[in-house]
């Protein structure tokens, strides 16, 4: 026992110098056989342990995740290939500009169409080759989670991230009948796309999606936060054992709970606040692809979209009445 105001058991974490050096863990054996049998490696570093846990490994190797990999690494390295064509094949150019170079969609002219490579074919190529991945990978979570027995939250939580990249590259560039409308593969041209997006449609922040999105975001950043600040005052009575912190009755859970009521009148619970936590994330992503899919489809200016709908005054009408310059002559 550590000898403090109130007696508490010695609990190791980040603080402490004790470091675990034992042989490494395959993890729980499970039901099918293979699930058990297909563990590859397993190492220990004791700098990871400063960070979280000191084994490496073992990591799956499956079928999804074998196929995700080979997807994704054509894809990806479609996109590099593309661009050091685009300098010539000459590596320095390439470091030197990489920020600058980009894969494009196609122009607006082949609408949904095949076009030839170079002329978009390769962003065509690369996206389709990247987008299998991601769902590779999808259903490698989820089966993996199911594996092991687990939930499979996390599963979900990443398909909302999926859902608005495939607003952002497929689903509205083909509602709006054209690949040219869909996001470039480029370090700097995926800024300015996003820029360029956001003034042809009337300025984003008049998007009530894209504010809620921001809310979520903002509000995720700040339940983090709380949550992390929490957990790690209350750690020296064992609070970062939070499961068991659900139904033991003992110091941490409780002065965390008590510490919030204090500050702000409510808390919420050792298990409900990873809830609000992944709600939070998960709607980050939920209502930004509803505001994308909205935007140029059926709404195509927001800052008229607002005044219209009374979120924005209108500018004094100096010059005349105000018009969408997308119909503007
Ligand atoms: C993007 C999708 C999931 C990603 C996945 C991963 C690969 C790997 C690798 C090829 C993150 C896929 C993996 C592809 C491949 C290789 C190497 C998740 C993503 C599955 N905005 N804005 C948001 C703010 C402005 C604009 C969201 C703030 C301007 C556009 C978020 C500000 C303009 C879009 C947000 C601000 C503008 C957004 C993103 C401030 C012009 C979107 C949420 C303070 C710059 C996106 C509804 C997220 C969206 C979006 C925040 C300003 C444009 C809340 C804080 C006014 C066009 N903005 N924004 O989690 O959903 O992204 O909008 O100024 O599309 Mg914005």
């Amino acid at each position: 026992m550590k000898k403090t105001l109130f007696p508490v058991p010695y609990y190791q974490n980040l603080f402490t110098k004790v470091r675990v050096n034992a042989p490494v863990f395959p993890g729980v054996p499970l039901e099918r056989e293979r699930d058990t049998a297909e563990r590859a490696g397993g190492i220990h570093a004791h700098v990871l342990a400063r960070f979280g846990n000191a084994q490496i490994g073992p990591i799956y190797l499956g079928f999804l995740g074998v196929a995700s990999l080979i997807f994704f690494v054509i894809g990806f390295t479609s996109i590099g290939w593309n661009m050091l064509v685009q300098v010539n094949y000459s590596p320095i150019e390439f470091v030197k500009q990489l920020f600058w170079l980009s894969v494009d969609p196609p122009s607006a002219k082949y609408g949904l169409q095949l076009p030839p490579l170079n002329e978009g074919g390769w962003w065509l190529f690369a996206g389709f080759f990247i987008t299998v991945s991601i769902l590779l990978w999808w259903a490698r979570v989820y089966r993996r989670a199911r594996a092991l027995g687990l939930g499979t939250h996390v599963a979900w939580a990443f398909a909302a991230a999926i859902w608005l990249f495939l607003v952002l590259g497929l689903f509205r560039p083909v509602l709006m009948g054209s690949w040219s409308e869909a996001v470039p593969f480029g370090i700097f041209s995926h800024l300015d796309w996003t820029t360029a997006f956001s003034l042809r449609y009337g300025n984003l922040f008049y998007n009530p999606f894209h504010m809620l999105s921001i809310v979520f975001l903002y509000g995720s950043v700040l339940l983090f936060a709380m949550h992390a600040g929490t957990i790690l005052a209350v750690s020296r009575y064992g609070g970062d054992r939070e499961i068991e912190q659900i139904y033991d009755r003992g110091t941490a859970s409780e002065r965390a709970a008590l510490f919030w009521r204090w500050t702000m009148g409510f808390n919420a619970s050792m298990e409900s606040v990873h809830r609000w936590a992944w709600w939070f994330a998960v709607l980050t992503c939920i209502t930004g692809g509803i505001g994308i899919l909205l935007t140029g489809t059926v709404v195509d200016n927001w800052y008229l979209w607002a005044v219209k709908h009374g979120v924005a005054p209108a500018y004094p009408e100096i010059w005349g009445p105000i018009i969408d310059p997308a119909v503007a002559k």
